[in-house]
């Protein structure tokens, strides 16, 4: 607790960003504009495509505290990676698009940050924003909660934020992580989370892990989905750019092998993502930590920590490519990044 407290700098001035910062904000910014993340090449006239009558289409977005299984929810909703996952709360830092296209629908699902009490950084702030941002547009809320542990303070408070929207939009309670729940205390459990909103449409038991209940789940948000076009091509599966897609995957190895305030403390930039004449995807990132203390504990006694992190990001990397990844990656210390606008924007955060 003392070594958060010493962590939390205190409110201050965002300086201008340096020459070196503007540049990678440009390349950042360019790259995002860019091509997203596709299973294959779009057809040019996707758009033109007849679709079946009664076709349905919507943005369902995925809302609750953290580590309650929001991602891992998505990811098997979609039937892909879209966002990483890790038993650390507060994993989920952006607003991340999974899409599922059928032939008779495409579901746009919005994967959020979990939104949590008393935000101690700017970052975290912009993560509980990020995710009260996806409530109003959202055609769909799925609430997810962890019905393996009572409600806590946070799920009341996203009930509370959930009540208007629920007298308008469906809010299906997803009662996740059904898998550990003893049989004795399910009844009484799941009666505490349906008190929290009473307007809620819907209720499903799910396990994310498992796929119970999932298909389920998908047959009732096509039964609140309301008829509309396709969004995005058939063939893309989110909107987060291959550079994107490339910092959270190392920072999903981060998150395993590091522990405590250290991974919070972290943040990845990737500065070069190029796919080379022999073949292999060269990706260059920087492991940003906030104190020069942080560096030793990812390096590790004789570089085994960051070596054991390249390699299960590299094993992840090689898969999302589809081929052979060169991964070069260094530590820089950057002093309170999480409380500056223009640190936070070089890394995507908040957009
Ligand atoms: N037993 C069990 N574990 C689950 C289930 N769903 C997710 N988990 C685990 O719960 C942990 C958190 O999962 P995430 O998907 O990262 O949770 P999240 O809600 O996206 O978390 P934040 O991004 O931090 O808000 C991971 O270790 C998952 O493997 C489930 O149905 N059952
Ligand atoms: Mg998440």
């Amino acid at each position: 607790m003392n070594e958060e407290h010493e962590l939390t700098p205190a409110p201050e001035e965002t300086p201008a960003p340096d020459a070196e910062s503007q540049a990678l904000v440009e390349q950042f910014l360019a790259e995002t504009t860019g091509t997203a993340v596709t299973e294959g090449e779009p057809p040019p006239d996707w758009h033109t495509e007849a679709l079946p009558e009664g076709h349905r289409s919507g943005f369902v977005a995925v809302i609750g505290r953290p580590n309650v299984g929001k991602s891992t929810l998505v990811n098997a909703l979609v039937g892909h990676k879209v966002a990483i996952v890790s038993p650390k709360p507060q994993t989920t830092r952006t607003r991340v698009t999974g899409i599922l296209t059928e032939p008779d629908c495409q579901i746009i699902f919005i994967d959020t940050p979990g939104i949590h009490k008393n935000p101690p950084f700017r970052l975290n702030r912009l993560m509980v924003d990020t995710a009260i941002a996806a409530i109003p547009d959202a055609d769909i809320i799925l609430f997810v909660v962890d019905v393996s542990a009572p409600p806590r303070d946070e799920d009341e408070t996203i009930a509370r934020l959930l009540r208007e929207k629920a007298k308008k939009s469906p809010v299906i309670f997803v009662m996740n992580k059904m898998d550990q729940l003893k049989m004795e205390s399910a009844e009484a459990r799941i009666e505490s989370y349906w008190k929290l909103l009473p307007e809620y449409a819907d209720s499903i038991p799910t396990s994310a892990t498992r796929g119970t209940n999932l298909d389920l789940l998908h047959e009732h948000l096509l039964e609140f989905l309301p008829e509309g076009p396709r969004y995005y091509p058939g063939e893309q599966i989110s909107d987060q750019t291959h550079y994107m897609i490339a910092s959270e995957l190392i920072r999903e190895a981060l998150l395993r092998y590091t522990h405590q305030e250290v991974p919070h403390a972290t943040a990845i930039l990737v500065e070069d993502y190029e796919e080379r004449d022999n073949g292999v995807t060269y990706i260059a990132a920087r492991i940003w930590v906030e104190r020069e203390s942080q560096k030793p504990i990812i390096i590790g006694k004789e570089g085994q920590r960051l070596k054991q992190i390249g390699q299960a990001a590299r094993e992840e990397l090689e898969r999302f490519v589809g081929g052979k990844v060169y991964l070069d990656l260094w530590v820089k210390v950057k002093p309170k990044w999480r409380d500056q606008n223009a640190r936070l924007q070089e890394l995507g955060y908040g957009q």
